[in-house]
């Protein structure tokens, strides 16, 4: 049973505010100072997560991602790193909206009914977090949450978001054979660093790679995989890597920064030919770009990425000669139509469409043996199905072509991270794609072309009277509005635009694309009219 008076106790030093909270596609995100109580009721539901999973290990992340220095957040993770169980996001908002010790315990008791859960389970928990330095103190709280229903936490200090995932994947396999890696910081630089070599052996090295770190945890995390890579392999520089000083946390720099504004972080001396990357404020997203001869900014996002990996995967795929091995590409409606295009028209890829947020793009690559995921803001990585890692072990090359193949294909299972989108990771990924077919950014860029895209946010009275329907590719409500924006994108040459509510902010989304800019920023415009 619970100890009633030990969980009133701890909460009593985590006073819930005045604010309503909403666990939503970014776990909770919102302004540090009003997290104290949410962090705290989280740490709670960790251990019935963690009993309800027979005491498998829980992930904490504590991060706002790309957010401003001053916000805080936290996502749940699942002991295969996978985000919290959709059907659980609902017993998060309701603890951490409960208004009184009597409605916190009761939401608890409600859970553990729902859930059936055995409270004799163990339950054990690991935290991480990123720069932020309202961190610290969000993870006493979080370990008064845990500690009050008995559950066991380790903290692990400054992660970045993705080697959190892997850290949770690692401890609950360990000693089985699916063991994912070795359990540490350091196991997580030796792993990457280890499979990145496989692949780049004996090739000519690119030129060094210049990666903003919007002033985050992806910057010491960078120094150390660097320094395990060493220079012979990769060389690196890591600019905006000033930690120290909270308020230049994405600030001006970082891959948000950079997809939204079209232009370079401040701390760059942009020449052409430099290859340069930008990860955001926890590392699990990054976009690549250069500046072309004539010295214009060019901007190689999630979807370039997840055509490279996908053409380059599937060409290994048919090279090695594995069969039955299905490769296939999830797409948001962000994807620029001409990376669907040239994905379903060049690369003959099946491409499949979900609606926006990692959780949804994620389980939709499962479906296939090799799928990879990326949304057009640089979040993404590539699955692999457990019958095509076995496939890769068990085929033995017939030449040496295939061998080469094949061991290029087993070295990607473990340089990508399978638990979630790993800027680190992708970084690598990407690196060991253009070594291996001697490419420079530019020439990665020249496979297809974007069309000009505009994307705009519009406040609205209330943004729940908007309903997003296939893959937010069309509204079902407010009715009517559908039919308007179909007949302006009409009268466009390559014309498409959609709407949909932000589920991180209380704004409407409108993006539009068409044959020119001045079109799609038209178009973008009509429609942000007819949402008002
Ligand atoms: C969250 C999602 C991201 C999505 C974004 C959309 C995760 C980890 N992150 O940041 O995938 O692109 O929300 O935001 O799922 P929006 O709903 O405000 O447009
Ligand atoms: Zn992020």
């Amino acid at each position: 049973t619970m100890d009633h008076s030990k969980i009133t106790e701890l909460s009593a030093k985590h006073p819930k505010l005045n604010v309503s909270y909403t666990y939503g596609t970014a776990g909770f995100r919102t302004k540090a100072d009003v997290l104290d109580s949410v962090i705290f009721r989280v740490g709670l539901l960790a251990v019935l997560r963690s009993k309800k999973h027979a005491g498998k290990v829980i992930g904490v992340m504590i991060t706002a991602s790309h957010n401003p220095a001053q916000d805080n957040g936290v996502k749940l993770v699942e002991p295969m790193g996978e985000m919290l169980a959709q059907s659980w996001e609902q017993y998060a908002t309701e603890l951490a909206n409960a208004s009184s010790d009597d409605a916190l315990i009761a939401a608890l008791q409600n859970v553990v009914e729902k859930e059936q859960i055995d409270l004799s389970n163990e339950a054990v928990v690991i935290v991480g977090r990123d720069t932020r330095p309202s961190g610290e103190a969000l993870v006493a709280a979080l370990t008064d949450g845990v500690q009050a229903l008995g559950g066991k936490i380790t903290d692990y200090g400054l992660t970045t978001t993705p080697q959190l995932h892997y850290l949770t994947r690692c401890l609950n396999t360990q000693g089985t054979p699916d063991a994912y890696g070795e359990p540490s910081e350091q196991g997580y630089y030796r792993k990457l660093a280890e499979a990145f070599k496989r692949i780049v052996s004996g090739k000519p090295k690119l030129s060094t790679i210049y990666v903003d770190a919007a002033n985050g945890i992806g910057a010491p995390a960078l120094h150390k995989l660097a320094k395990v890579l060493t220079d012979d392999l990769l060389s690196v520089q890591v600019v905006n890597d000033d930690t120290a000083t909270p308020t230049k946390l994405n600030h001006q720099s970082g891959a948000d920064f950079v997809k939204v504004n079209q232009k370079k972080p401040e701390g760059f001396d942009l020449k052409p030919g430099m290859r340069c990357a930008s990860l955001d404020g926890d590392a699990d997203r990054i976009v690549f770009w250069y500046a072309d001869n004539a010295g214009t900014f060019k901007l190689l996002d999630g979807d370039k990425i997840a055509t490279l990996a996908a053409e380059f995967i599937m060409g290994l795929v048919r090279k090695a000669k594995v069969p039955n091995i299905n490769v296939g590409l999830v797409q948001t409606a962000y994807a620029n139509g001409s990376a669907t295009a040239y994905v379903k028209d060049t690369l003959k890829v099946p491409v499949v469409f979900t609606p926006t947020g990692v959780k949804h793009l994620h389980h939709a690559a499962e479906e296939f043996d090799v799928g990879a995921y990326f949304e057009a803001n640089g979040h993404g990585t590539v699955l692999f199905s457990q019958q095509a890692i076995k496939a890769f072990h068990s085929t033995t090359g017939k030449t040496a072509e295939e061998t080469e193949a094949l061991e290029i294909l087993k070295a990607l299972t473990d340089l990508i991270n399978q638990t979630v989108g790993d800027a680190l990771s992708d970084l690598l990924m990407v690196e060991a794609i253009l070594t291996s077919q001697g490419r420079s950014l530019a020439d990665w860029d020249s496979a297809y072309s974007d069309l000009p895209s505009r994307l705009e946010k519009v406040k609205v009275q209330n943004r729940l009277n908007f309903e997003a329907i296939k893959a937010d590719t069309e509204l079902a409500k407010p009715e009517g509005l559908q039919q308007k924006i179909n007949q302006q994108v009409a009268k466009f040459k390559h014309g498409r635009s959609f709407v949909r509510p932000s589920g991180t902010e209380d704004v409407v989304r409108v993006y539009a694309e068409a044959d020119t800019q001045e079109n799609a920023d038209l178009l973008a415009n009509i429609v942000c009219g007819l949402v008002y």
